[in-house]
């Protein structure tokens, strides 16, 4: 797809994203929503700029002038091809919205970072990690919550070691990111199963029984009579998670409840401006003698402009008279 496509395509978008109903307590992780905006291109397009950008930067927006409007999504549509080939792939677009689907994980990790970096060599080491979190612990432990926190201690230095790929002790970024945000990676998805594991098998035989499971998330308190969400929970466990009947949840079992298969939201907006855009055809730039794809024009592109159209990403465009954030 040429960027001058994927900006009028863009315009033409509708993102088809369910709300989940919030549970009581969810041990489920879930991808967060792509906005938390209400999608109704007929009132405005916030939801399709939070999509695109991440919240923050389309507040950020709001704030510019039409002609300063211009030249940032210029430059972001050249950062989104990252061969810098011209053609937008849905590949590239996808990795995009991810990005700002999950601007929240490398923002808590950049917050963070400074913290633990105590020597600022730009790794942080499991010394650092474990003397400024529990330092004050460590200096002069106290019986009575030393348990705890020796626990706690011992739980972290797991998942760091489990994140800490090459072994070193030390975490780069990436392997501070997997530590603290272990739910985002492949390799880290065990050991999520296994402290959630770890936390609600409180007979400690290496499952999850029905009581254990509704312990979790529900104290009787005294009540006499459970609420109607606790009895659903009962049958969900005896229908869905204890997949094989035998009355426990094992790991795979834990996993297919904790973590499971979202339905991708980014994978199918970026599947759906492709498609858009193949039935379009509006403002494909001509393929240069030998096949090879033209380059397009150089920010800011023409289709940014105001008038091109009610353009979902048109920041430019007139706004319906609703009020602004
Ligand atoms: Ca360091
Ligand atoms: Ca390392
Ligand atoms: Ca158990
Ligand atoms: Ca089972």
């Amino acid at each position: 797809m040429t960027i001058p496509q994927l900006l009028l395509c863009l315009s033409l978008s509708m993102l088809c994203i369910s709300s989940k109903p919030t549970e009581k307590k969810d041990r489920v992780h879930h991808d967060p929503q792509l906005s938390d905006k209400v999608h109704d291109d007929a009132q405005n397009f916030d939801y399709d700029h939070d999509a695109f950008l991440g919240a923050d930067e389309a507040k950020t927006f709001d704030q510019l002038t039409p002609e300063e409007s211009k030249e940032r999504l210029g430059m972001i549509v050249d950062k989104i091809d990252t061969d810098k080939d011209g053609f937008v792939t849905e590949g590239e677009l996808k990795a995009w919205i991810k990005k700002a689907q999950k601007k929240y994980v490398y923002d808590s990790v950049e917050r963070q970072w400074q913290e633990f970096d105590m020597n600022q060599d730009g790794f942080i080491s499991w010394d650092e990690y474990r003397n400024v979190t529990y330092g004050t612990y460590l200096d002069d432990p106290d019986p009575d919550d030393g348990f705890n926190y020796k626990q706690m201690m011992v739980r972290d230095e797991r998942r760091f070691k489990m994140a800490d790929k090459d072994g070193d002790l030390t975490a780069t970024k990436e392997e501070f990111t997997a530590f603290l945000h272990p739910e985002e990676y492949d390799y880290m998805k065990d050991i999520v199963v296994q402290e959630t594991m770890e936390d609600i098998d409180k007979n400690g035989d290496g499952y999850i029984d029905l009581e254990e499971y509704i312990g979790d998330m529900y104290s009787h308190d005294g009540d006499a009579d459970e609420p109607e969400w606790v009895k659903t929970e009962r049958e969900q466990f005896v229908e869905f998670r204890d997949k094989n009947r035998d009355g426990k949840m094992d790991k795979e079992e834990t996993k297919d409840w904790i973590l499971p298969s979202d339905y991708d939201h980014a994978e199918a907006e970026a599947r759906h401006l492709v498609y858009e855009s193949d039935q379009n055809k509006v403002g494909t730039a001509p393929p240069l003698p030998g096949g090879a794809p033209a380059r397009m024009s150089p920010s800011p592109h023409p289709a940014v402009s105001a008038g091109a159209g009610p353009a979902a990403l048109d920041f430019t465009a007139q706004r319906p008279s609703f009020p602004q954030r």
